[in-house]
């Protein structure tokens, strides 16, 4: 430890309802336009385009980048559905592919989809109460399937990182899609 770096307690009020923080230190929207390439259906995200919702919110304390430390966010997906997919986060590896994630949901209904470079799946149903951990090594992606906000507490480690572009790249092999009435997991075409 150096004389610069000495970690401090930190303690935030959060909205289980909402997913807000009173104090975060970064928080932001993501909407369509940044992540439309991401659906199975394109003419029916380029017809949402004109409005461009918001599909998720994020809401984080920054915390030290380093592996004693802990980052801990709230992941708030909408519910909606791009043509019959549901609103999913992009999803992501951690840089520090050796790092895991714990997801407490607290609200609403939908899945957390997973999958190795190796390209072994999983998908865990997420509702309130219920907490997924994903291992080190595994991309992650929250889908909402309910009628309401998804919410999850998010914590992982300090230095943990994000690459996104990996999973941009390869996508991920499963979709989450609507069919007569109901949430169905199934293979990505193509
Ligand atoms: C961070 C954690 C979550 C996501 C959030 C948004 O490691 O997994 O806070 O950042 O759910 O998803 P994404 O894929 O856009 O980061
Ligand atoms: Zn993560």
């Amino acid at each position: 430890m150096t004389d610069s770096y000495f970690p401090k307690p930190v303690d935030v009020k959060i909205n289980m309802t909402t997913g807000e923080l009173d104090s975060p230190d970064n928080a932001y929207d993501r909407k369509l336009s940044q992540m439309y390439t991401m659906y199975e259906d394109q003419e029916a995200a380029r017809e949402l385009l004109k409005t461009d919702p918001v599909i998720y919110k994020v809401y984080e304390k920054k915390l030290p980048e380093l592996p004693g430390e802990l980052q801990w966010c709230m992941s708030v997906t909408l519910p909606g559905k791009v043509g019959r997919e549901y609103y999913m986060t992009k999803g992501h590896y951690h840089a520090v592919r050796e790092t895991a994630e714990i997801y407490l949901c607290v609200a609403g209904e939908g899945y957390m989809l997973m999958e190795t470079e190796q390209g072994e799946v999983d998908i865990k149903k997420m509702r309130p109460n219920t907490c997924v951990y994903v291992p080190a090594y595994w991309a992650h992606r929250s889908i909402n399937t309910g009628g309401s906000l998804l919410i999850s507490f998010c914590v992982y480690p300090g230095h943990a990182g994000h690459d996104y572009g990996s999973m941009e790249t390869r996508g991920f092999q499963k979709r989450v899609v609507e069919i007569d009435g109901k949430p169905v997991i199934i293979d990505r075409e193509g």
